[in-house]
């Protein structure tokens, strides 16, 4: 029995009104599908919607912190965006355009129904998933090292969470097991499921220490 592990959230978590991304690369592919899998399941069962989960891919592990970086500054532009197509869309007045008569190629011109069902709200977590499996180069130490830093700096500098789920693997049966896919008789834990759910506490945790709540 190994003493490994997070222990439980205190509380129980609730994912229903947060809005999450996915952020993975393509190298060990087989190893990052089941772990992006085992994420969205613990997001699910943690209550986040499926439309409110965006899943975005990048070529390898190192271009992981950038896409992070991007990912979490577009969504505010879109939310944004969002928010003036929700106003244009409005009929405020006899200056304001009305959905009856939007200025020809304005934003004003969506029809309401569609501008509705258009994310309303940035990212409250991002979850970086990569898996670096040491070779025979000095890349991984480099790539380890450095995505590791950068991952830690986009949270700090955004105040977004950014969930750390790039596995470092000395071996193919490491990297195997870490994502529940062992070859022997232990088939591992699949770490997305921790992924998902620390997701959804730090969010959470976020939100409410954003807002001066301690209790
Ligand atoms: N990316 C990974 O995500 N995991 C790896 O194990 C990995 N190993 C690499 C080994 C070598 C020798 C090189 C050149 C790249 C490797 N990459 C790996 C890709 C890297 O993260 C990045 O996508 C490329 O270097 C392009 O910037």
């Amino acid at each position: 029995m190994s003493i490994k592990g997070p222990a439980p959230a205190p509380t129980q978590l609730d994912g229903s009104g947060l809005r999450i991304a996915i952020v993975h690369s393509r190298w060990n592919k087989s190893v990052i599908d089941a772990l992006v899998q085992g994420t969205i399941a613990s997001l699910k069962k943690h209550g986040v919607k499926d439309s409110n989960i965006a899943i975005q891919s990048v070529p390898g592990s190192f271009e992981l912190p950038l896409a992070c970086s991007k990912v979490i500054a577009g969504s505010h532009v879109q939310a944004g965006a969002t928010a003036t197509d929700l106003l244009g869309g409005l009929n405020l007045g006899s200056s304001t355009p009305s959905l009856m008569s939007p200025r020809p190629g304005s934003r004003a011109s969506t029809p309401a129904p569609t501008i509705l069902n258009m994310p309303h709200q940035p990212f409250d977590a991002v979850i970086a998933i990569g898996v670096l499996i040491k070779g025979a180069t000095m890349h991984f130490e480099y790539i380890s090292e450095s995505v590791s830093h950068a991952l830690m700096r986009v949270q700090l500098d955004t105040g977004v969470p950014v969930i750390f789920g790039v596995l470092t693997a000395l071996t193919d049966d490491q990297a195997l097991e870490r994502a529940g896919l062992g070859r022997g008789e232990n088939k591992g834990h699949n770490h997305g499921e921790d992924w998902g759910s620390a997701a959804v506490e730090m969010a959470s945790h976020t939100r409410r220490w954003g807002e001066g709540k301690f209790n």
